[in-house]
């Protein structure tokens, strides 16, 4: 081995050791050779500070006397002297100048779902074509077509997903995308540590990892050049949705419409929480008027949780210059860092003293994407009908299931076919729905 690798080992050595991560030199020397190397160094590629901080850290810091942010909530039948016809017009002129693209975030790891593969390949049905991709992929598709302009469309992937992914996406065309309208973007991983803030091992000779939350999607859009290639391009707003959500409306003209009236930075939909114990970060605003996200795992911390009653169903609108203005240097001229945000899960961990795999308690540390929020100078929230634009598929059965979202999808296809008197299909199939928020 040359001089200057082993002096790079050795300072990688003293550099976990002072992080608290002897037992990965220990092991990296029970390795030896390449292998051994090969783990010391991707162990010292990692900020051990900063991931050990955010495990061993206390609960994040809410600003005190978090109140509920005012909501945009606007009702079909009172159309608030056409507000809603207006700012429909508003966004669908957007659409139609090509300044809006979307990002689908589909780099979960779905375990709750229990579904083999990304979750975007689950077949929702009727038809066995009917994957939450196919459904999603062709509202954008329609939404493009309406508009007379493709609408980009960026999938966030990670490192277990994206193979599969691009694989499911196969021919865009078959979901009505240009070839040129879809494009990857994979999201890093991080490494999963134990509470006591020591990394765990996924096999004798490398970390166990796992994707670093959906705000890991800015800086991989940054790294692959696609911000850049999207305000070149003239795009004004990238919003955002999830892969779990079958009536998602990311591409809706009068979200669009109320971002563009209000010179917004950031807009985010929003349903009445069913209750506090309903899965969804919920909006807030703090003294000086900036909105925020807080994530339902973290709500116990916050005291007066239960007023805040507007849950997010993470379908965002954001300004593009703005969020590129943050990565590059936000106002204090450091590039934004997103906070991690610590969650305890059931993992599988190589454990070498047994020489053998085993599940136990991990820490897994996520970036959320919608922590941007409180760097927006200007942030809203439209509340819409939670039947209409929210069938979260989150579990294998019960709440959240693919049973309550086919219900949910079933019966606003019966109802859009209603309102415009067209005959009720007899097995509804999720078909390019409008993309107008209706309420
Ligand atoms: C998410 C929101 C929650 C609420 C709810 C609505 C977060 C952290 N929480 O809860 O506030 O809006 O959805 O249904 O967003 N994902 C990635 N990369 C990752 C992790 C997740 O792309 O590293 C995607 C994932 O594929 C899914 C979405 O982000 O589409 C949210 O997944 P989650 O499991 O992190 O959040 P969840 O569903 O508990």
């Amino acid at each position: 081995m040359s001089r200057d690798a082993s002096d790079d080992l050795q300072a990688a050595r003293a550099r976990l050791r002072a992080a608290d991560q002897e037992h990965l030199v220990v092991q990296a020397a029970a390795l030896g050779g390449p292998e051994g190397a090969a783990l010391l160094r991707e162990a010292a590629a990692e900020d051990w500070d900063l991931l050990r901080a955010a495990v061993l850290a206390p609960a994040p810091t809410l600003p005190p006397e978090l109140r509920p942010p005012p909501a945009l909530t606007l009702r079909r039948q009172q159309a608030v002297g056409g507000l809603r016809t207006r700012l429909a017009l508003l966004g669908a002129g957007w659409l139609r100048e090509g300044r809006v693209a979307t990002l689908l975030l589909a780099g979960g790891q779905g375990t709750r779902l229990g579904h083999a593969g990304p979750k975007g390949t689950f077949v929702l049905g009727p038809g066995a074509d009917r994957s939450l991709y196919a459904v999603l992929a062709e509202r954008v598709a329609r939404a493009s077509r309406e508009g007379g302009r493709a609408v980009p469309l960026c999938v966030l992937t990670s490192e277990e997903t994206d193979q599969a992914t691009r694989t499911a996406f196969g021919d865009p065309q078959r979901l009505g995308l240009t070839p040129d309208q879809i494009r990857f973007v994979r999201q890093t991983s991080l490494p999963v540590l134990d509470a006591t803030g020591r990394a765990l091992l996924a096999a004798p000779d490398r970390l166990l990892r796992a994707p670093d939350g959906h705000g890991g999607a800015l800086n991989a859009l940054a790294r692959d050049g696609v911000l850049d290639l999207l305000a070149e391009q003239g795009i004004s707003v990238l919003t955002t949705f999830q892969v779990d959500n079958p009536l998602a409306r990311p591409l809706d003209p009068v979200m669009l419409g109320w971002m563009r009236e209000r010179s917004l930075q950031a807009l985010g939909k929003a349903v009445r929480r069913t209750g506090p114990e309903e899965r969804v970060g919920v909006f807030a605003r703090d003294l000086d008027g900036r909105v925020r996200i807080v994530e339902y795992t973290e709500l116990e911390a916050l005291k007066g949780a239960v007023a805040l009653t507007l849950g997010s169903i993470a379908v965002h609108t954001f300004d593009l210059a703005w969020l590129r203005g943050l990565l590059a240097g936000g106002g204090d001229g450091r590039p934004l860092a997103l906070p991690l945000h610590a969650a305890r899960k059931g993992v599988v961990a190589w454990i070498p003293e047994a020489a053998r795999a085993a599940p136990l308690q991990g820490v897994k540390l996520e970036r959320f994407l919608f922590d941007v929020y409180p760097h927006a100078p200007r942030a809203e929230v439209q509340e819409v009908a939670r039947e209409r634009e929210f069938a979260p598929i989150k579990n294998a059965d019960g709440v959240d299931s693919p049973t309550t979202a086919r219900a949910l999808v079933e019966a606003e296809v019966r109802r859009w076919h209603r309102e415009r008197g067209l005959a009720e299909p007899a097995r509804p199939e999720l078909r390019p729905l409008e993309m107008d928020s209706t309420t």
